[in-house]
């Protein structure tokens, strides 16, 4: 399986920002990288701007959201459908700052992946406890709690979906968890989508997210359950994004 890395850009960017970053990326990547796959999620007024300088390159783009519901009076939301119109491939879903922030639950989570996946769309899925959570020796609950809301919703665990494990204690605080403490649960994630279906294991991108950054991308892609990385801050920055595709050929 090709690993996936996925540049998380979170609230961040400008028309201008966007497109100096986009041709550094473009210009930088090397005929090896085609062993990577690769894509970025933007805020979502800047998806058109994605697909234009995007276009049918190697760089896939996505959502870093999108609406539970299908279309309405939902002041706000971005529908799955709108995304498609920008041919976003991926939508993230379910990320610890919308789960902290927004106070989405997983069955909220899980409608959300549904649209997604309705409108043709992978979603990433994002799983991950907190500190408070980890120090009661609750990280592999609550993981398991958050992906069966997903399965169960969906229904199977298709290929087309994404798991992103992002402790929330690693997520902008610079701390990373080691490659040996993701790979537990990366290994709990796999046999669960196993349990869920058949083969899709092999098949489901199971990421690691949660200050992954140059530094540290080569010793994490190494753990055999590790698929790619949901990379936040260092998606920001040319060399760093590029160094860590590199780790992951
Ligand atoms: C991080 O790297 O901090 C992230 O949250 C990536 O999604």
């Amino acid at each position: 399986m090709k690993k996936l890395i996925v540049g998380n850009w979170k609230m961040n960017g400008s028309l201008a920002s966007n497109e100096a970053l986009l041709q550094g990326f473009q210009q930088g990547l090397e005929a090896q990288d085609q062993s990577v796959l690769v894509a970025l999620c933007a805020s979502a007024p800047y998806l058109p701007q994605l697909q234009q300088l995007l276009g049918k390159g190697p760089i896939a783009w996505g959502a870093q959201d999108v609406s539970a519901h299908e279309s309405g009076a939902y002041t706000g939301e971005v529908s799955a459908a709108m995304l498609r119109d920008f041919a976003c491939r991926y939508a993230i879903v379910g990320h610890s700052e919308r789960r902290q922030y927004h106070g989405e639950t997983d069955e909220v989570v899980a409608a959300k992946a549904q649209r997604a996946l309705a409108a043709g769309i992978t979603p990433i899925v994002c799983v991950g406890e907190t500190l408070a959570e980890r120090d009661a020796g609750q990280t592999e609950a609550v993981v398991k709690r958050q992906l069966a809301a997903v399965i169960h919703t969906v229904g199977h665990c298709s290929s087309e979906m994404v798991v992103a494990y992002e402790p929330v204690w690693a997520i902008g605080t610079g701390r990373t968890a080691t490659p040996e403490q993701a790979q537990v649960v990366h290994h709990v994630l796999r046999a669960q989508v196993a349990a869920a279906t058949v083969n899709a294991d092999k098949r489901v991108h199971i990421l690691y997210g949660g200050s992954m950054n140059a530094a540290n991308a080569a010793s994490l892609l190494a753990m055999p359950d590790i698929d790619g990385g949901l990379i936040g801050g260092a998606s920001l920055k040319v060399p760093d994004f590029l160094q860590i595709i590199r780790a992951a050929r």
